[in-house]
């Protein structure tokens, strides 16, 4: 099969918050065409490489991506025209070159990432193999343990939470497809839950319901009760959360976004601190601010080896951000999204580094999504302990969780 790129095309289309995003397609020589779509996220840190919009006010309020599209198929594809579909290395080096900087602002993060994803998928079809197994090596398959935002706050919802994500996770259960029922079970038990209590059950962007509750507490007292009405209990199944505190930083104080109250760094280490005592919590994400790094030094002390403390807004995906995190002994797991950087090779590059010096990579949805299922072949590539995906419902988040059980079908065969 000829992998040569014959053309490349792309497309706007809608993600899960009715924002545009790109869907673009590589097409070989010998007939194979793969595409690919890219998310986008709501809390988007600092140092991300930049998505690219057209600020035209008359369309879409300024988001929309012909500019980038424009690039795509004017710039990006004259330049890789003829060159192997399986060199996705020297692809992405050459789509970096053009666009010739930083953090990937001319041509945008969002259109190269759009045509490196599609043109892996298009080299896996023409080699007539699983996308897992083409972006990975062999060896014995295992399957992430999913991540599920069963309450949304934060910016991901108009309801008085402040942490944006409180989610289950099925550590204790072996099989996928066994994890991804218990989070069913208890996503359902907690909506019964809910109404029981007079509480909304609509849901937020991630899929997670969106209640307004009395304190992110009451979050976590109703998710236990949730673990154990479905019949699980806090060995096999403990709780995750994703602060996303970055969007409270003001001048070196943290301003919760809905509430008004004001913490200092340590006073949420603290905070932490008491809620690592009383709950089932494994797992905080950007717990402190993007470039507070004091506050992680602190938090590291104190959490950093009871519980996983994930860098988000604070490694953004950048192998750079992550080696200075390192350096510095914060944190002890690295989110993963494909959109911070802007291409596979440099998201293949931070999970290997960080994955070798013994942090935790986990592979993460953003809160805008489509119904592209990448990121689940590419946890089961790289064997990512960890997938974040959202809720078990909804069908950008589900399409990720149902590819892992066709994989998981696949592999038991
Ligand atoms: C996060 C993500 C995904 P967003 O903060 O981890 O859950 O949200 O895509 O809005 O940055
Ligand atoms: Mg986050």
């Amino acid at each position: 099969m000829n992998t040569n790129i014959l053309n490349i095309t792309a497309r706007e289309i809608l993600d899960s918050r009715a924002n545009p995003t790109i869907e673009a397609t590589v097409i070989l020589e010998g007939g194979a065409c793969g595409s690919a779509s890219v998310p986008s996220g709501a809390s988007v840190g600092k140092y991300e490489a930049h998505e690219l919009r057209d600020r035209d006010p008359k369309r879409y309020g300024g988001a929309g991506v012909l500019s980038a599209i424009h690039g795509i198929e004017n710039i990006i594809a004259p330049s890789l025209i003829g060159m192997s579909a399986t060199d996705s290395a020297e692809i992405d080096a050459v789509m970096q070159k053009t666009d010739n900087t930083e953090n990937k602002s001319n041509l945008g993060a969002n259109a190269i990432l759009a045509v490196s994803l599609a043109t892996a998928r298009a080299a896996s079809v023409a080699l007539g193999v699983p996308l897992y197994k083409y972006l990975g090596t062999s060896g014995e398959i295992k399957l992430p343990v999913p991540m599920l935002n069963i309450l949304n706050g934060g910016a991901h919802a108009s309801n008085n939470l402040e942490i944006q994500e409180f989610m289950i996770v099925p550590v204790g259960i072996e099989r996928f497809s066994e994890r991804l029922r218990a989070g069913s079970e208890i996503y359902k038990k907690l909506a019964s839950i809910l109404r029981s209590r007079g509480y909304s059950t609509s849901v937020g962007d991630e899929g997670g319901y969106a209640p307004n509750l009395s304190s992110d507490t009451e979050a976590c007292e109703l998710i236990l009760e949730a673990i154990e009405a479905a019949g699980y209990d806090t060995d096999k199944v403990k709780i995750a959360l994703d602060v996303a505190s970055s969007e409270w930083y003001d001048k070196g104080e943290y301003k919760m976004a809905k509430s008004g109250k004001v913490y200092t760094s340590g006073e949420l280490c603290d905070y932490y601190s008491a809620l690592v005592e009383r709950y089932p919590i494994i797992s905080i994400e950007d717990g402190v601010g993007e470039e507070d790094y004091e506050g992680w030094k602190n938090l590291s002390a104190r959490l950093g080896d009871k519980i996983m403390l994930v860098g988000d807004d604070l490694f953004v995906t950048n192998e750079k951000r992550v080696k200075m995190g390192i350096d510095m002994g914060i944190a002890n797991s690295v989110l993963i999204k494909p959109n911070q950087i802007g291409t596979l090779t440099e998201t293949l590059r931070v999970i290997k580094t960080s994955a070798e010096c013994g942090y935790k990579p986990i592979i993460s949805h953003r809160s805008g999504e489509t119904e592209d299922s990448f990121i689940a072949d590419l946890a089961v590539a790289t064997r990512a302990p960890y997938i974040k995906s959202g809720a078990p419902c909804r069908s950008e988040r589900l399409s990720k969780y149902n590819r892992l059980l066709a994989i998981e079908a696949e592999i038991l065969k």
